[in-house]
């Protein structure tokens, strides 16, 4: 199996979930280290994969992984949609070239191929609504982030009808858990806290998200891995829908301080409203289910993970914080 972005925050949990779980699999990764990798992710189990650092744009690198793979999970690509916002060339070339360049090369060598997709591509949704996105629901992104996931969503389902390529996909929602890089809402509210910072909520916190641990999201990839069909795609989600403003309120609370200790700061331009999916196909064609189903407690485990592990956190900090800075957020 290679597993391209196995040093991002969910590809890591994958490849430990994978070497857990599914003794199985030989793992290799492919991942460019950009700033969301990390080595230290994959340091506990380095001497049980092989880890290629290295381009999915270098198309004679790639096709000589591929070559070797029966399996590839494709998880690398840039993913934060505020740096989309202010420079969004790496996320053209690393979501679309990217994806175009590993679908070229397991087309070459007959591999299958499962992408790693976003709720994002769909749009949003009203606040008012109990609407849910599903598998047919037309593409509508918003971001240069959403876009770009949306093309290679795209791209490939046309390498499944037109080359009959051996590929699935699945469009998760936010995923929240250890390892997740400090730029994101959840790391980045916890790990202020810690370096007695206030919590940063765009503009008024309405804005509402679906949260899904990630380790629930990498047992319903396995899934797919197992007993999904070809050409498929599978949305995947906890149900479980929480305002930023009652994310920030209970990672305050879980961590001792009083729930309105946060600052307001200017909104994200093209704002999503809302994000949710209607996961009926997979729970009742592959039978998953969440196995955490409490977020408040995911959350406390969370929170004690950002506590016990600065050392992976803090280098990115500082840096991260100061892109903040220079967006006025
Ligand atoms: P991440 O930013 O933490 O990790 C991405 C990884 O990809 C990093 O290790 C990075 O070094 C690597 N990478 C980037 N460009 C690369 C390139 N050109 N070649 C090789 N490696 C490259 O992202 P994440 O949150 O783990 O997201 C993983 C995937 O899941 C993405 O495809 C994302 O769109 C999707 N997704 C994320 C979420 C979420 O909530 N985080 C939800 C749904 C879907
Ligand atoms: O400091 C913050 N304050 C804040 O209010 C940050 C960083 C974010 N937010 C808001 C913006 C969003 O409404 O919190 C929400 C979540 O923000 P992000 O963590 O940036 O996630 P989001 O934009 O929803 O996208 C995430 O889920 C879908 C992932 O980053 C994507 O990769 C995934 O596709």
């Amino acid at each position: 199996m290679l597993v391209t972005g196995g040093a991002g925050f969910i590809g890591a949990n994958f490849v430990h979930h994978t070497l857990r779980h599914h003794p199985e699999y030989e793992v290799g990764v492919l991942d460019l280290l950009t700033y969301a990798g990390n080595r230290n992710s994959l340091r506990t189990v380095a001497d049980q994969i092989e880890l290629h650092q290295g381009d999915i744009c270098d198309a004679a690198l790639v096709d000589r992984l591929v070559a070797r793979s029966d399996l590839v999970v494709h998880f690398a690509a840039e993913s934060h949609v505020d740096n989309s916002l202010s420079d969004p060339e790496p996320f053209v070339r690393s979501n679309l070239v990217g994806t175009f360049t590993l679908l070229e090369a397991v087309r070459r060598h007959g591999a299958r191929l499962h992408h790693i997709s976003t709720d994002e591509v769909f749009g949003d949704l009203a606040l008012d609504t109990t609407d849910r996105f599903t598998e047919t629901t037309p593409y509508d992104p918003s971001s240069p982030y959403s876009a770009t996931k949306a093309g290679s969503d795209m791209l490939v389902r046309a390498w499944v009808r037109s080359y009959g390529i051996h590929a699935s996909l699945s469009n998760c929602a936010n995923n929240y858990g250890p390892l997740q890089h400090v730029e994101k809402f959840v790391p980045r509210q916890v790990t202020n806290v810690l370096t007695g910072a206030r919590p940063k909520l765009y503009g008024g916190g309405v804005n509402v998200r679906e949260w899904t641990h990630v380790d629930d999201h990498n047992s319903a990839v396995h899934l797919i891995l197992e007993r999904g069909r070809p050409g498929e795609t599978y949305l995947i989600g906890s149900g479980d829908e929480r305002s930023n403003r009652q994310i920030v309120e209970m990672v305050l609370e879980l961590m001792g301080l009083p729930r309105d200790d946060y600052d307001r700061v200017p909104d994200r331009p093209g704002h999503d409203l809302r994000y949710a999916n209607d996961t009926t196909k997979i729970r009742t064609e592959l039978g998953w289910r969440p196995r955490f189903a409490d977020l408040r407690q995911g959350l406390a485990a969370t929170v004690d993970w950002y506590r016990e592990n600065e050392w992976w956190w803090r280098p990115g900090k500082e840096l991260t914080e100061s892109r903040y800075r220079r967006a006025g957020r």
